[in-house]
């Protein structure tokens, strides 16, 4: 059976705080997801109540046997309906203590609630979360590895289903179903499928846009897998015209964009600062090909992932804390040229003892 004690004290040596509360809404807080490692139930308004060396989840009757079946070591479980009720085990355990929650979550509603409960104070613990999901432990490498697995397999297959005139958003239904029937639990976000001037818009949404030779086709998904994400992006071009200048275009944008992602991956390493890798990448882009993509890469080299697709820092100039083994980031350059198109090349990358690895 998993025990929570190693995460629980790596969240508790990030804070002051003398109990952390976890409170859900109407949707699920990703911390939750990482202390009970559920991957089954929806846990709405379900509380869980942290202490250093045990958890104690209060949840509806609707959900307690989901709640059994997955529990981990050290996990008490209580079933509970009446507000009134959970009120009272709360403030039991909030009274004159100093009350962690996570600020960039939970609404004011829900915080207030707890200091009207007896909590000393609360201060913000979601940096403790943020620091603590940082680094993988082998579990969550695993399941990462799977999660991008699952994505591979569909960037294999997508291709055949390329033909002239299908839209964006036809496109997109076709990977997610590829994804899901090679396994995955879902999406980690909305894919994005982008057909050639839709592609210098990094987060285009797919619309129904339709496909003609000679075209990009950009496609950044992710699977998830048992709570964890993978992102991945590609970028094909479709029955291409050979002697086109278009093409000769295009090649030379990927060709650029393919060196400076692996420019990147050789500063991801422990140690180095986080912002090294997108220098690294944004110097070869704004000085390859005689500068004509200078300002061109237009977004953070990458981001932290995990449970979240953006799960707290990044590879950007901004980040100067250091890489250490068990991290995971995107690695995604890209070139963007308003009104022709884009191109990206995305992988996950785990920083290990030696330096980097695609996952
Ligand atoms: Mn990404």
């Amino acid at each position: 059976m998993r025990s929570i004690v190693g995460r629980l004290s790596k969240i508790f040596g990030h804070t002051n705080a003398d109990v952390i509360i976890v409170m859900n809404t109407g949707i699920i807080d990703s911390n939750f997801l990482y202390i009970s490692g559920f991957t089954s139930g929806i846990f709405e308004d379900s509380v869980l109540l942290l202490k250093r060396k045990s958890a104690t989840l209060i949840t509806s009757e609707l959900e307690y046997y989901t709640a059994l079946q997955q529990k981990p070591n050290n996990m008490r479980v209580i079933k509970e309906n009446s507000k009134d009720a959970i009120d009272s085990i709360i403030r039991e355990q909030v009274s004159g203590r100093t009350v962690g929650i996570n600020g960039s979550f939970l609404p004011y509603g829900y915080a207030k609630r707890i200091l009207e409960l007896g909590a000393k104070r609360i201060i913000d613990a979601s940096g403790a979360f943020a620091e603590a999901r940082l680094v993988k432990d082998p579990g969550e490498i695993a399941l990462m590895r799977k999660a991008n697995a699952i994505a591979k397999k569909a960037f294999a297959e997508i291709p055949k289903y390329f033909k002239e005139g299908i839209t964006e958003k036809k496109l997109a239904a076709q990977f997610d179903y590829l994804m899901m029937l090679n396994g995955a639990d879902g999406q980690s976000f909305q894919t994005i499928v982008s057909f050639d001037k839709n592609a210098a818009m990094p987060h285009h949404m797919p619309d129904s846009t339709a496909l003609k030779p000679n075209s990009i086709v950009l496609i950044d998904a992710g699977a998830k897998y048992m709570n964890y994400c993978s992102d991945i992006t590609r970028t094909f071009i479709f029955k291409p015209e050979k002697s086109s200048e278009k093409y000769a275009r295009i090649i030379d944008m990927y060709n650029t964009v393919k060196e400076a992602q692996a420019r990147a991956l050789r500063e991801i390493k422990p140690g180095a600062l986080a912002s090294a890798p997108h220098i690294a990448a944004e110097h070869y882009i704004n000085t390859a090909s005689n500068g004509i993509y200078n300002g061109k890469f237009i977004h953070s080299l990458g981001h932290s992932i995990g449970i979240d697709v953006h799960d707290g820092l990044g590879l950007s100039r901004g980040y100067k804390f250091k890489l250490r083994p068990g991290m995971v980031f995107s690695d995604e350059p890209g070139i963007y040229i308003e009104g022709f198109g884009g191109i990206r090349i995305e992988d996950d990358v785990i920083v290990t003892e030696k330096g980097a690895a695609f996952m």
